[in-house]
């Protein structure tokens, strides 16, 4: 195991609700990860094509583009120890999320149900992917951000 850095996104509708960023926060604080800087992000078109570089030619990429531009988003740096596998498990699946995931819990806590392109949370699958998604994050960043 090493120490991995991994990027957390609260995709746009759940952004809007400050309950769900504080639970996510609260999850990866529970797990031992650590929070290096987050902050409110507006993905734009050219921001969210090379965010979701490997998605860009599918058939569920137009709508997706729209529902991830269409609002801020939060995004989150995070490290620890196996993170990206860790912060993976405690997301749950794309479309079919277990229970006690943030996937599962969260709409049922809103009483919602979410298609799979708004499954609340983007969570990176590798290191390379994370360096990526990082360095889009930082320059979407606002004075919004904040370290804590
Ligand atoms: P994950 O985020 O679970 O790694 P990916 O990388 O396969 O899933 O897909 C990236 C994002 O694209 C998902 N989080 C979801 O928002 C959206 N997505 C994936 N598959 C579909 C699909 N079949 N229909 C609509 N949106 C999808």
């Amino acid at each position: 195991m090493a120490v991995e850095t991994s990027y957390v996104m609260v995709k746009p509708i759940f952004a809007n609700e400050k309950w769900v960023i504080e639970e996510v926060k609260s999850r990866l604080k529970k797990a031992g990860l650590k929070i290096e800087e987050c902050g409110f992000v507006h993905y734009d078109k050219k921001h969210a094509r090379k965010h979701y570089a490997e998605h860009v030619k599918k058939d569920f990429y137009p709508p997706l583009e729209e529902y991830i531009t269409s609002n801020k988003a939060y995004g989150m740096i995070v490290s620890g120890e196996d993170a990206i596998a860790r912060i993976r498990q405690m997301v749950g699946s794309t479309s079919n999320p277990a229970k006690g995931t943030i996937r599962a819990d969260i709409p049922a806590k809103m009483g919602i149900e979410v298609q799979t392109r708004e499954n609340v949370v983007h969570a990176s699958d590798s290191t390379e992917s994370a360096e990526r998604e990082i360095r889009l994050f930082r320059e979407l960043l606002t004075i919004e951000a904040y370290k804590e």
